[in-house]
């Protein structure tokens, strides 16, 4: 499908202008069929197909360990969060269609590089303990970040973090209770959760974006409403929510810098090391070639599926042709 121009004729440009800042400024939403800067839904679609992108490739870090769940109980939950993920990336595609691009072309803008996905899902996950630290801090990121996007000002955007949201919300805690067992198991699976905290905290915290100072995208962003806050206000709202909660479980959050700040009434935290960062989002972090690999091989295998059900498709539209 081509893209389609929403740009205003001549002339009428201002007038459009003014009616969608009004809207904006009124936070009121702007539906797909309202006149949008060029600018506003270029960056919609970057940031819904990435949004959906991460969904679709997040599926892998933790589906690796269906197969080899400890219990049937934790089977079933892996198996419906994995599966909701993969619901998440279904709404997300579908809002980003309405802006005039087609699924299939973001997917191949994913396969061939020329889209990101959130840096998080670029490091492994080495056991079990990681299942449940991805659910606790991952998602619980992931919370923190989605749902002022519910207030978000593109309608089909808004709509579709209110429905992931919920979701995501039982996928955080699904995380902490299966951290809360192993943290009244042995001494063995307590080391294990800590170990997975370890390795997972930096990386949570880079999943909030650069800093404000290097993030060329915020303030236009806010500016439009698509935006609600910065990367360094939910960073922040992150690490406050997350140390009472650190302080429950037992365990001790690697960042010596890390204290409460009186007179700011919030945490102080140390500096995530951006440079690794920036090779992450790059493709070079530990399985970026892995996890896109893996989707193009995905893609490619389903290909007989999108045959089958537009030959389907098409059947029934000839079907109905003959009986009118
Ligand atoms: N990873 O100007 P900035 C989930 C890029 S999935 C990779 O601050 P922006 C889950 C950014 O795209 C949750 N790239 O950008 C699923 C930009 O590059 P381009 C995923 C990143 O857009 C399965 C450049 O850096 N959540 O929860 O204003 C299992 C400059 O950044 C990252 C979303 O996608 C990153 N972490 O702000 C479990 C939320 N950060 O595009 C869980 C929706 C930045 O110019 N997205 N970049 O080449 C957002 O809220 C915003 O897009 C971001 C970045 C805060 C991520």
């Amino acid at each position: 499908m081509p893209t389609t121009d929403r740009k205003a004729p001549l002339g009428a440009d201002r007038d459009h202008q003014v009616d969608f800042d009004t809207k904006v400024a009124a936070k009121q939403r702007i539906e797909p069929r309202d006149w949008m800067p060029e600018g506003y839904r270029k960056t919609l679609v970057r940031q819904i197909s990435q949004h959906a992108h991460s969904e679709i490739i997040g599926m892998q870090p933790e589906g690796d360990w269906i197969a080899s769940a400890p219990s049937l109980r934790r089977k079933a939950i892996l198996l419906a969060k994995v599966q909701d993920e993969a619901g998440h990336g279904l709404y997300l595609y579908a809002a980003a269609e309405t802006l005039g691009v087609d699924r299939a072309e973001l997917t191949h803008r994913l396969i061939e590089g020329r889209q990101k996905y959130s840096s998080i899902f670029n490091y492994p996950t080495l056991n079990y303990a990681d299942v449940g630290v991805i659910g606790w801090l991952v998602d619980g990121a992931a919370i923190c970040n989605q749902v002022p996007l519910c207030r978000t000002s593109f309608g089909p955007y808004a709509r579709a973090m209110v429905r992931i949201c919920k979701e995501e919300s039982f996928h955080q805690r699904q995380g902490y209770e299966l951290l809360m067992r192993m943290m009244e198991g042995t001494e063995a699976q307590r080391a294990m959760v800590q170990d997975a905290v370890d390795r997972w905290w930096w990386p949570s915290l880079m999943m909030f974006g650069p800093p404000d100072t290097d993030s060329p995208n915020t303030q236009q962003s806010l500016e439009w409403g698509i935006k609600i806050d910065t990367n360094d206000a939910l960073r922040q709202k992150f690490v406050d929510m997350t140390v009472p909660q650190a302080e429950r479980l037992g365990v001790g959050l690697p960042d010596p810098a890390l204290v409460w700040n009186d007179e700011r009434g919030c945490h102080d935290f140390g500096e995530p090391d951006w440079d690794e960062f920036k090779q992450v989002i790059s493709g070079n972090g530990p399985k970026n070639a892995e996890r896109i690999e893996r989707r193009r091989a995905a893609h490619e295998k389903g290909a007989w599926v999108r045959e089958a059900a537009i030959a389907h498709a098409d059947k029934h539209r000839s079907a109905r042709e003959v009986t009118v």
